[in-house]
């Protein structure tokens, strides 16, 4: 081909290309590229995390049965009590803060993603099925984690169940991808040293040279913006997620800024002023169910044993301060006040359980119950809680009593407790 009808080719190509960013390219797409290899196995591994922290050997991670997914279940550790608040701060943080990022990734190889034929051999096909398990996977979970920190179950499917299952889509695609791009990634990287790119104005932006792998635009357009205003524009939208965000976790003054909360706005006043994941009156939980008449059974010894709160109240009391984390990301640490579960075990003529079946008083709801581990019912700081802040809990945090757990994922944290049955095996 001589040059006159290649310069002729190009153009018809280029009047049919609609995208003809200058910025487009290996190097642009490599960075975004760089943080997203760093950061989304954070994401996925702290996801992965939370499913074993919810106690599958159990039967009580959602989805239930994952067939051949399960998952090597260990013990979740108590120590530190700040361990799951850690893992879901991450995973939903770092989920949210890595938007901006993944859409401008996408952004930068859009081009590529619509090639037409979409694949020439039977090498590019099962690459072409990667990218779209990539690209379908993430974007599933990060719409789905999205709705449903929000609290819109505006699908007809379990969340737990989708994004287990999609993050295993996302996970094979990403896999297949690295191997395939990390040597192209390497070599965009080094095509332009980064220090020369933040030196560089918008007008001296030049389009990086043309390669048929359709990143970079046979005719481009002059640049509006340099390749450092890109990267600016992308990590301030990075900053911006993370400050709506950062606030649920962080709490102090961040919490103002917070919007991305809506359990923030349930509260409850005084010393129990701190989130509601579900008052007692959306749970079904009746004065009558939790006055008077209200007594702790535990089971699992020799015989029943009952007690009614005053009962309680007059045993020696552990305080201790341990956050609630809930899956959803935000957390909260308060001072809780009550009776050791080790305790309760002890008084029920089981000293030493295998695990313990926690019941609420509750009847709806799919977090009515919880089995807690061995080293959960063992830890001194783990209470049948009857107080919080010095005072008496507040109905909507789970009056008369409720379990709290150091590391315990929040679900598990059961309100309105009714019985504890202390299992040996
Ligand atoms: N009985 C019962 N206990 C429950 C729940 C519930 O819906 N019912 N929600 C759980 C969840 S998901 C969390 S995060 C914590 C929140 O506790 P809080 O509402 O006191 O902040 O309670 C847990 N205990
Ligand atoms: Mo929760």
């Amino acid at each position: 081909m001589d040059d006159g009808k290649r310069r002729a080719q190009r153009s018809r190509v280029a009047r049919s290309a609609p995208f003809r960013s200058p910025l487009r390219g290996l190097w642009l797409t490599s960075a975004f590229g760089a943080v997203l290899l760093v950061t989304l196995p954070i994401v996925t591994i702290t996801g992965l995390l939370s499913y074993i922290a919810y106690g599958p050997q159990f039967g009580q991670a959602i989805p239930m049965d994952v067939g051949r997914l399960k998952l090597p279940t260990f013990d979740w550790p108590t120590d530190p009590s700040w361990l799951y608040r850690l893992n879901q701060g991450l995973h939903v943080g770092l989920g949210l803060v890595l938007i901006p990022v993944v859409l401008a990734k996408l952004w930068s190889v859009i081009p590529r993603l619509f090639a037409w034929p979409p694949a020439r051999s039977i090498a590019q096909l099962l690459e072409r099925i990667s990218l779209l398990m990539l690209v379908g996977g993430i974007l599933f979970e990060i719409i789905t984690g999205v709705l449903n920190i929000q609290y819109d179950y505006i699908f007809g499917f379990s969340f737990y169940t989708a994004h287990y299952f999609g993050a295993w889509v996302f996970i094979a695609g990403f896999v297949v991808h690295l191997a395939i791009k990390i040597p192209r990634m390497l070599t965009g990287l080094r095509s332009m040293p980064l220090r020369d790119v933040l030196r560089t104005k918008r007008v001296d932006t030049v389009p990086e040279r043309y390669q048929p792998d359709g990143l970079v635009s046979v005719d481009p357009s002059p640049p509006t913006i340099s390749r450092r205003g890109a990267l600016a524009l992308v990590g301030g939208g990075a900053l911006f997620m993370a400050v709506i965000t950062a606030g649920q976790t962080i709490g102090g003054i961040t919490r103002q800024t917070a919007l991305l909360l809506p359990r923030g706005r349930t509260r409850g006043s005084g010393p129990n002023d701190f989130q509601v994941n579900r008052t007692a009156g959306a749970a079904g939980i009746t004065a009558d169910a939790t006055g008077q008449r209200w007594r702790l059974t535990l089971t699992g010894g020799p015989a029943p044993v009952v007690f009614d709160r005053e009962t309680l109240a007059a045993m020696p009391q552990h305080t201790a301060r341990l956050p609630i984390a809930c899956v959803e990301g935000w957390s909260t640490t308060e001072t809780w006040t009550g009776v050791p579960l080790r305790e309760l075990a002890r008084l029920a003529g089981v000293p030493n359980p295998a695990s313990a079946f926690v019941r609420s008083v509750e009847r709806r709801g799919a977090f009515n119950r919880a089995t807690l581990q061995a080293n959960q019912v063992a830890h001194p700081d783990s209470l049948l809680a009857l107080r919080v802040n010095d005072a008496d809990l507040s109905s909507d945090h789970g009056f008369p009593a409720r379990i709290i757990v150091p590391a315990l994922p929040g679900v598990h944290n059961t309100k309105w407790v009714a019985s504890i049955d202390f299992r040996t095996a």
